[in-house]
C-alpha cells in the first residue's frame, strides 16, 4: 500500500460510515504532477480517483485521500496569475472586499491557499495581509506583490501561532482550497480559533450542482476532496461545528462556484433559502440524483474519443489549449494521449516544457500557434471559453474549430 495513500471508508463531513458509491474515473497521477523531461523514464505514482456520497448529510468526496504533504508540499505548477481572468475576479473581488467591509490597517485579512498573492495584493492597501501556504514556491511571487506568507497548512496549530503573533483576523479568505483540505474539522477549528467576534470566513469552491450539470467532471481530481453543496455545507458548519452560513452567491468561476459567507452568529440572508430551494430543484437532497451522473460522465468518455479518433483518421492537427488540472483528469480518464494531441498550449512558464501527467504530452507555449496552425483545438480550459474564443478570433477567422468538451462535446 502506498504510504501516500489511504482508502477513506466514513464520511469525512459527519462520520456516517455508509458512504455510497457514485463514480469510479480510473487510476491516474496527481493532476498538477506535470513531469519535467529528466522525469519521463521513472515511475509515475498513480491512485484510485472514486467518488462517493454520503445519504446523511450529501457531502459528495473522494474515496481515496492522497497524503497533502505530497500533492502541496512542493513545487506548485498551478499559479493563479497565469490566468488573465482569474487575476481580474480576485482583484474586483479584493477591492469589494475592501470597501463593504470598510477594512482599515488596523485589520487583518488572512488567506488560506494563498498562491502567489493575487487577491491578498489587492487588499493590502486597505489592510494588514497575510497568507498561508505549503507550496514552496509560490510564496516568493506573492511577496513580490508586498504579500508576507507563511509556508504551512492552514489548521488549529497555525492559526494558534497567528493569533499569538499577529491578532485576530477581520476575514479569512479561502478560495479554492477549502475543498482540497481532507481534515476539514481541523481547518474549521483553526477559523474559529483566528476569527474575530465580528468577522466573517470568506471561501469559494467548485459547486457540486455545476459539476454534475453544466460543469464537468473533469473537475475531479486527487486535490479535490469534497465537492460540496449548501445541503452540506450547512450540515458541516452550522450542524457539526456551530457556524452560521450567513449568505451565499453563485459566481461563474471555473464553471459555477460557491461563495459562502460564514459567521460567529447573527443575521442569515435570503440568498440561503432561496439557494437551498435551488438545490431541493436539482435534486441535490436526493442520493439517485448522485447516482445518475455516472451514465452521463460515461458518455462524455465516449463520444470525445471518437471525435478525436474520427479526426486523426481524416487526417486533421488537433492540439490541446490550456493546461489545467482538469483537463489531466479529461486526458487520462479518456484515455487522450499523444497519438490523438500533438502537444498542448499554456500560458503559464511552470507548465512550459513538460509533460502532462499521466498521458504524457507535451505542454509548449502559446507562441507556437503564430506558425504552427491547427485544424482543431481542444479547450482543456473550457472554464475560461468566453475569454479564450476572443482572444483567439484571428485563428478562429482563420478556420479553426474549438472543440468544447464538457458538458457534452460541442464544437465552435
Ligand atoms: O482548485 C484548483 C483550481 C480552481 O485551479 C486548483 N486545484 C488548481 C487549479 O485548477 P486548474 O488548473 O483546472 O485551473 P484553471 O485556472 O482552470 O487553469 C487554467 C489553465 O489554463 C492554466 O494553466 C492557465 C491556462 N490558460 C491558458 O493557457 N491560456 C488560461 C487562460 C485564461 C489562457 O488564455
Amino acid at each position: 500500500m502506498n504510504p501516500n495513500w489511504k482508502e477513506e471508508t466514513f464520511c469525512r463531513s459527519c462520520g456516517d460510515e455508509k458512504l455510497v458509491h457514485m463514480l469510479n474515473l480510473g487510476t491516474m497521477p496527481p493532476a498538477n504532477a506535470f513531469l519535467e523531461s529528466a522525469d519521463m523514464a521513472k515511475d509515475e505514482p498513480a491512485f484510485p480517483l472514486r467518488v462517493a456520497v454520503c445519504p446523511k448529510c450529501f457531502s459528495v468526496q473522494l474515496q481515496d485521500t492522497i497524503d497533502p504533504a505530497a500533492l502541496f508540499s512542493r513545487e506548485y505548477y498551478y499559479f493563479t496569475g497565469a490566468s488573465q481572468p482569474l487575476v481580474k475576479h480576485f482583484e474586483d473581488f479584493g477591492t469589494r472586499l475592501a470597501a463593504e467591509f470598510h477594512l482599515q490597517k488596523k485589520d487583518l485579512v488572512v488567506e488560506m491557499g494563498s498562491n502567489d498573492g493575487v487577491l491578498l495584493g489587492a487588499i493590502a492597501p486597505y489592510a494588514r495581509v497575510l497568507g498561508v501556504d505549503p507550496a514552496t514556491n509560490v510564496g516568493v511571487e506573492a511577496e513580490k506583490k508586498g504579500v508576507k506568507t507563511i509556508q504551512a497548512f492552514f489548521g488549529e496549530k497555525s492559526a494558534t501561532d497567528i493569533v499569538r503573533t499577529e491578532g485576530h483576523a477581520r476575514l479569512i479568505l479561502a478560495n479554492n482550497v477549502f475543498a482540497h483540505i481532507p481534515d476539514i474539522h481541523d481547518v474549521i477549528r483553526g477559523i474559529k480559533v483566528l476569527l474575530a467576534d465580528d468577522g466573517q470566513f470568506i471561501a469559494e469552491m467548485h459547486w457540486v450542482g455545476n459539476l454534475m450539470g453544466a460543469g464537468g467532471f473533469d473537475q475531479i481530481y486527487h486535490e479535490h476532496i469534497h465537492y460540496f453543496s449548501l445541503h452540506s455545507l450547512m450540515y458541516l458548519f452550522e450542524t457539526v461545528h456551530g457556524l452560521t452560513i450567513s449568505r451565499v452567491e453563485l459566481i461563474p468561476i471555473h464553471g459555477e462556484s460557491l461563495r459562502m459567507f460564514v459567521t460567529k452568529g447573527g443575521a442569515v440572508d435570503q440568498s440561503v433559502p432561496d439557494f437551498l430551494k435551488k438545490e431541493k430543484m436539482l435534486g441535490l437532497d436526493r442520493v439517485e440524483e448522485y447516482l445518475n451522473f455516472s451514465s452521463r460522465v460515461t458518455q462524455t468518455k465516449n463520444t470525445l474519443f471518437q471525435t478525436l479518433t474520427d479526426l486523426k483518421q481524416s487526417q486533421k492537427k488537433v492540439v490541446g489549449y490550456g493546461a489545467p488540472a482538469k483537463g489531466n483528469t479529461l486526458l487520462n480518464f479518456c484515455g487522450i494521449g499523444p497519438d490523438l494531441l500533438k502537444y498542448i498550449v499554456d500560458t503559464t512558464p511552470t507548465k512550459q516544457n513538460t509533460y502532462t501527467p499521466g498521458s504524457h504530452i507535451q505542454v509548449v507555449s502559446p507562441d507556437i500557434l503564430k506558425t504552427d496552425i491547427p485544424d482543431y483545438v481542444l479547450l482543456l480550459s473550457w472554464n475560461y471559453a468566453d475569454a479564450i474564443l476572443e482572444k483567439e478570433k484571428e485563428l478562429r477567422a482563420r478556420g479553426v474549430k474549438f472543440i468544447i468538451p464538457v458538458p457534452v462535446v460541442r464544437i465552435v
